[in-house]
């Protein structure tokens, strides 16, 4: 990075490096100790591409613990518990997945809901940085993918963009995209329980009681339900079309398609899943923001949110350049890019998760989307700046967009990750 001294860089290198051993369980690695002390979907996939820089053979064994949990449905989800701990609510029991209908032989206890797919795309990486040590273990992993993929297909992309049935599952917990949706669920008759995470972080970092009135209750809905995706798809008050889902979701089976020219299987049925999904990214275009944002299927109102995961479209490998000009805008009034959302927008809180901070997953997704899309400057300056952030303000788990403020966790697994595979 321009203004860092060798020295510098090799300090925070061995930085993360340090960090992704200290969240190292053995054969998976947990997002950061105390407050999130499970193995988490998409953290799990980067906690690999952080990996795969100085240890391949852990690079591999993080995405196929992850796989261990896969159901019988080839769902992922989105954590799997694999030593149980008083720190982190909703606890497995609280899931109550033990007799869910996907889940089949699986036996590791997890949540009932996924989370965005990057799996794919971070194990082609991990693949492309030692073809040699890989090809084995992408061979087995194949299988796996597939049928995590078919499943999105199946469960969730009845639109062709990817829905989410719980905030949880787009990993951007609290974004403003589904303030409608949410508003549109009675948290009446959620049971009694006692949250965590404001025991470990600050209370103004985190979601509200109301969201989690709300989350808990739709976790009560879906074990209720067996976590049967057709009677939640039919039935549960909350499905919405995110572009975090279905950005990734493209890019991986984009990636996906690479891997069975690879492993020598037919791609008919890939090919025609990039098809309804280009489709369906296209539909969350929003003439009236400028971007890409999320639709309630309940109303097909349109949350007219501007986010970081609207500017995953080139990561998605849409080539288009209509929603530049609002990622500028948006840039400009940062000081470190990407705000999870627009500082000018009215739900704006610098501080509070996914309605304002910066995050480094994000920004390598976005970045490297824009760069693939030929927009080499902006690229550099996403890149440029998470560089600095995470420089000035260490490897926390987001940051405030205007001043760099270390938000929720520290010693982060994914801002680490991307720290040592892009951002140095
Ligand atoms: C719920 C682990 C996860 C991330 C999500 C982030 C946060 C969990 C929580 O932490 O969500 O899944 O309890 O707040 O929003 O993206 O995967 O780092």
């Amino acid at each position: 990075m321009k203004d860092m001294s060798d020295r510098d860089i090799a300090a925070l290198d061995a930085e993360a490096r340090r960090i992704l051993q200290l969240n190292d369980k053995g054969g998976y690695t947990v997002p950061t100790a105390g407050l999130y002390p499970y193995q988490w979907n998409w953290d799990s996939a980067f906690a690999a591409l952080g990996f795969a820089t100085f240890d391949i053979d852990r690079a591999w064994r993080e995405i196929e613990t992850l796989f261990s949990g896969q159901w019988d449905n080839g769902m992922v989800p989105h954590i799997l518990f694999h030593v149980m701990d008083e720190g982190y609510f909703p606890s497995y029991d609280t899931w109550g997945t033990a007799d869910a209908v996907g889940r089949g032989a699986c036996t590791l206890p997890s949540s009932g809901i996924s989370q965005p797919p990057v799996a794919a795309s971070l194990a082609w990486e991990v693949y492309r940085a030692n073809p040699a040590a890989g090809d084995g273990r992408l061979r087995a992993l194949y299988p796996k993918l597939l049928a995590y993929h078919r499943w999105i297909m199946d469960a969730r992309a009845e639109t062709g963009a990817v829905v989410i049935t719980h905030p949880w599952e787009a990993g951007r917990d609290n974004a403003p995209d589904w303030d409608e949706a949410m508003a549109g669920i009675d948290p009446a008759g959620v049971q009694p329980y006692t949250r965590r995470d404001t025991g470990h972080v600050d209370a103004r970092m985190r979601p509200t009681k109301d969201d989690y009135d709300r989350y808990i209750w739709l976790v009560q809905f879906g074990r209720d339900r067996k976590w049967d995706d057709s009677q939640i798809a039919a039935e549960s008050p909350f499905r919405v079309a995110d572009p975090t889902m279905t950005f990734t979701a493209l890019r991986s089976t984009r990636d996906l398609a690479l891997m069975a020219d690879l492993v020598g299987e037919d791609r008919t049925e890939i090919d025609g899943w990039i098809a309804r999904l280009e489709e369906g990214a296209r539909g969350l275009w929003n003439p009236e923001t400028r971007s890409y944002d999320a639709i309630n299927l309940r109303t097909g109102n349109r949350a007219g949110s501007v986010s970081n995961a609207g500017f995953l479209a080139w990561w998605g490998g849409l080539r288009d350049e209509r929603a530049l000009p609002v990622l500028r805008d948006v840039l400009d009034r940062s000081t470190y890019a990407v705000p999870s959302y627009d500082p000018a927008g009215p739900q704006f809180d610098s501080l509070r998760y996914w309605r304002g901070p910066v995050w480094a997953v994000m920004n390598f997704m976005v970045g490297n989307g824009l760069a693939e899309a030929g927009q080499a400057e902006l690229a550099a300056r996403v890149r440029g700046d998470t560089a600095r952030m995470i420089a000035d303000h260490g490897f926390a788990e987001y940051f405030d967009p205007l001043d760099g403020t270390p938000a929720g966790g520290g010693t982060f697994t994914w801002t680490a990750a991307v720290w040592l595979a892009w951002a140095s």
